[in-house]
């Protein structure tokens, strides 16, 4: 049973991911996005990380960095996560 509890976390852990990740169909391209801007590589995009997102992609939206991390931060830390970062710009693609 030990080992079962394993494999569930282990499921749980990559269905989590698919789910989270795998139902935006540009996901790659998100993906490789976040990881182009996540300059220190900390697996989260700050304010500033946007604001170069926003000066090389400067059609994407007139919003400013500040308002657009208060809007896609829905957990409220601050910073956008994968998920986050993805789901802004499922946003600003439409
Ligand atoms: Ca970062
Ligand atoms: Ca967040």
């Amino acid at each position: 049973m030990r080992s079962d509890t394993d494999g569930d976390w282990l499921v749980s852990r990559a269905e989590f991911d698919a789910a989270r990740l795998g139902r935006d169909p540009e996901i790659t391209d998100t993906d490789a996005a976040f990881d182009t801007f996540d300059v220190n590589r900390n697996q989260l995009i700050e304010v500033d990380e946007l604001e170069s997102l926003l000066r090389t992609c400067p059609g994407l939206t007139d919003e400013s960095a500040e308002s657009l991390l208060a809007v896609a931060d829905s957990d409220g830390d601050g910073y956008l996560s994968r998920g986050e970062f993805a789901a802004l710009l499922a946003r600003l693609a439409e």
